[in-house]
């Protein structure tokens, strides 16, 4: 993107027209990211808290009750001898690092933070709220988590959308899908819930949340059965072929259509059509993996396109991500080798999805510090009165790392101002296209932020850790990032990067624009044991799963004895114009999303009582949330849906996630946000 600064101050942001993928243009929430930096709410200083946890201004506007301003000096000071004294006291696992998607850069990601806790010796956080079960999912077949670039979309003929909200989420693919339709080609989109991008597409099937394998499977079995395969590539590159084809004999297409809700007749349309309007494509995205399900629903529909040999094509195969093919050098970034060895072990690693176990329930050691960054657990981490009883423990110290005042900072002993993309440099790889990026520092820094980096390397000097990597420079690491075996990345140095903007890997061709199609698996090259794509995997047996697929429903859905307490789905989603809770307090933005709504179906409200605009009450076992009900077209019967919001600006107080739960998904050990049971009934005050 380009950023024009006038006298030190940013005036225009747009898309940059060279950009190959972005083609100049903006999301509807980026477009706004003046207001964003320069927004009046933002956190600018250093502060301790003065007023107990919890005291929350109701409004988004900087909150000058609870804090009292410090110098950065005896921010971090305060800090580090809190971390001093738990370690003694407890050992240094009682700290744990907790952060997530705040930026994706480099950088800023991971590097200096996690240098910074392995010499600390601090417990590790697995990552897994996003995108665990579905990386593992691939991985099971194709060893690494890569795919279709998203130019070749445009020369595709037949695409499927399975669940993913292309145009919600991932705006920038949009342009080459709807190049594609104007050739002819048809977008078919698997989702319970009618999304933007469903409502332009061909066909929207409304499956049911959860059972993805079922029809994965159910259109192998057609696929198979009338000899619309490719044998000759199953017999090259694939593994256990033989077994796939005997395993989708159990899901004919009437058993199939029993669990998702689609009729026979439209599982063998699908795969009849997938199979021959070629080349046809899958864009799979994240939404199939936040199932309990999650890795073997991504891991049968990734088979497909070995099925039909569609990796072959220019614009075939499928794309669930990209980030697989950057192998920039993670391990010198992060430094593991700087873990405290002094327990014998490595530090323990807790679940970021299970945090409000982590902090409730009996550990050895307990928790006693969390240190936020890129993250804003109170609103976004499932089970949030958990969490939020968790967060309120008055001998937990809990430092936030943000741009504003969220609602995890609302229960922080110490806030620390962060800088935006605008105003530090980073190095940028992506999750849905093949350019590494390089974004120069736009503006200063607002009042005091500072960027992560330098945060862990100002409390790296105050708790006396001498080693050299400390001492990096933010371009020393974008170099050592750059210094790694990948072949792809053979001269992509910074420098050019700093020259060039960004610059796609080098997969062959002369690197720009227009040079040869990557087509990842189109002889091979998968990264599995085998070597081979493996349809059948000894790994996933060794793990008591089927080493083929099989459809297990979620403990959670109309399939089980739960539902008949609570009967509905629940669909705890995303906004469009917001990025998880990223952008909610931004008031440019937020009369684009109506807050506060559930929706449901006219039949699932007509049996309750429920009119358009009626007070309801959604509630399970973990808690429950007041809404407004909106009866309309989006959800089928059976499904509701809410969005994602911050707790505070909901009405109550509280958001979404009170309703779903820690229950981790069968691979990778992921959130499962979409595998929710509530019951909704009218509201009636007491
Ligand atoms: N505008 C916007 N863009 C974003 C984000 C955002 O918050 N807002 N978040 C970013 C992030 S962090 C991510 S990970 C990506 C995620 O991008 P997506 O993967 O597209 O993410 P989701 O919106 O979680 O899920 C996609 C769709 O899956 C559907 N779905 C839910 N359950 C099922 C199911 O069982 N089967 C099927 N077939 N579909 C199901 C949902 O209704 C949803 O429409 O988007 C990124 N882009
Ligand atoms: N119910 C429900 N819950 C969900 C989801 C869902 O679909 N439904 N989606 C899940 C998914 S896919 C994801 S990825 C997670 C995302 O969870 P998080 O990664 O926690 O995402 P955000 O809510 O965007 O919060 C990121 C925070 O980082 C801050 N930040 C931005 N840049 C920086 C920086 O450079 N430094 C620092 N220190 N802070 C920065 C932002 O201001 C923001 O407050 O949420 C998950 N939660
Ligand atoms: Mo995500």
């Amino acid at each position: 993107m380009l950023i024009t600064v006038e006298n030190g101050r940013a005036t225009k942001i747009q898309g940059d027209p060279a950009h190959p993928v972005t083609r100049g243009f903006l999301c509807a929430k980026v477009a706004k990211y003046l207001d964003r930096v320069y927004s009046p709410d933002r956190v600018l200083y250093p502060m301790k808290r003065v007023a107990p946890k919890g005291s929350v201004s109701d409004k988004n506007v900087q909150p000058t009750q609870p804090w009292q301003r410090i110098s950065w000096d005896e921010a971090l000071e305060t800090i580090a001898a809190k971390f001093r004294s738990v370690a003694a006291e407890f050992g240094s696992e009682s700290i744990l690092p907790y952060s997530y998607g705040g930026t994706l850069g480099k950088l800023g990601y991971g590097s200096m933070d996690r240098r910074f806790f392995h010499r600390l010796g601090a417990s590790q956080l697995a990552r897994t709220i996003c995108a665990e079960a579905g990386a593992t999912g691939i991985k099971s077949v194709y060893g690494v988590n890569m795919g279709t670039e998203p130019e070749q979309f445009a020369k595709s003929k037949y695409i499927i959308a399975w669940a993913a909200n292309i145009h919600g989420n991932n705006i920038h693919l949009w342009p080459f899908i709807e190049e594609a339709r104007r050739n002819g080609a048809k977008l078919v989109v698997i989702d319970p819930y009618r999304t933007r991008t469903a409502a332009c597409a061909d066909w929207h099937i409304p499956i049911n949340p959860g059972t993805d394998v079922a029809l994965a499977l159910g259109m192998m079995h057609v696929i198979f059965n009338e000899n619309l395969h490719d044998q000759d590539y199953l017999e090259r590159y694939t593994l256990g072929f033989q077994e796939l084809r005997k395993k989708v004999q159990d899901y004919p297409p009437e058993k199939v259509s029993q669990w998702t809700g689609m009729s026979a007749d439209d599982v063998v349309k699908l795969a009849r059509e997938y199979a021959t309007m070629r080349p046809s494509i899958i864009r799979l995205n994240y939404g199939v993996q936040r199932s309990q399900n999650g890795g073997m629903a991504t891991r049968a529909i990734a088979m497909l396109p070995c099925v039909i040999g569609s990796w072959k094509e220019i614009g075939g195969g499928l794309q669930l991500s990209t980030s697989g093919a950057y192998g920039l050098n993670n391990t010198a970034l992060e430094r593991p080798d700087l873990m405290d060895k002094s327990l014998g072990r490595e530090a323990r690693t807790i679940n970021m999805v299970e945090l409000g176990k982590a902090l409730n329930e009996v550990n050895n050691p307990p928790v006693k510090a969390l240190f936020v960054y890129n993250s804003n657990p109170a609103a976004v981490c499932p089970n949030h009165n958990e969490v939020i009883r968790g967060l309120l423990r008055p001998d937990l110290f809990t430092v936030v790392h943000d741009q504003f005042f969220t609602d995890t900072v609302d229960y922080a002993d110490i806030v620390l101002p962060a800088t935006t993309f605008f105003e530090h440099k980073e190095l940028q790889s992506a999750y849905g296209h093949y350019y590494l990026q390089m974004s120069n520092q736009a503006i200063d820094p607002m009042g005091e932020c500072r960027p992560n980096i330098e945060v862990f390397r100002g409390l790296a000097e105050k708790m006396g850790f001498e080693e050299d990597c400390f001492h990096d420079t933010a371009d020393q690491m974008m170099d050592q990032a750059l210094q790694s075996p990948n072949p792809w990345l053979k001269g992509l140095s910074r420098e050019r990067l700093e020259e060039e903007g960004q610059v796609r890997l080098n997969f062959g061709g002369n690197g720009h624009p227009g040079s040869e199609p990557f087509l990842p698996y189109a002889t091979g090259g998968f990264r599995t044991p085998s070597g081979k794509a493996e349809l059948y995997s000894e790994a996933l047996k060794a793990q008591g799963l089927d080493p083929v697929a099989e459809f297990v429903p979620p403990d959670e859905s109309r399939h089980t004895a739960t539902a008949k307490r609570f009967p509905l789905e629940l669909l705890a989603r995303k906004a469009d114009n917001f990025l998880n809770s990223t952008f909610t307090n931004l008031p440019v933005l937020q009369p684009l999303e109506a807050q506060g709504l559930l929706e449901m179906h006219t039949e699932d409200a007509a049996r309750r009582g429920i009119r358009d605009g009626d007070r309801v009450r959604a509630f399970n076992r973990r808690g429950e949330i007041q809404l407004k009900a909106k009866v309309n077209g989006s959800v089928s019967p059976g499904v509701v849906a809410a969005k994602l919001n911050w707790a505070k600006l909901t009405p109550g107080g509280r958001n979404i996630n009170v309703l779903t739960s820690e229950k981790l998904s069968d691979m990778g050990n992921s959130a499962t946000f979409y595998s929710v049971l509530v019951e909704v009934e009218l509201f009636r005050p007491v």
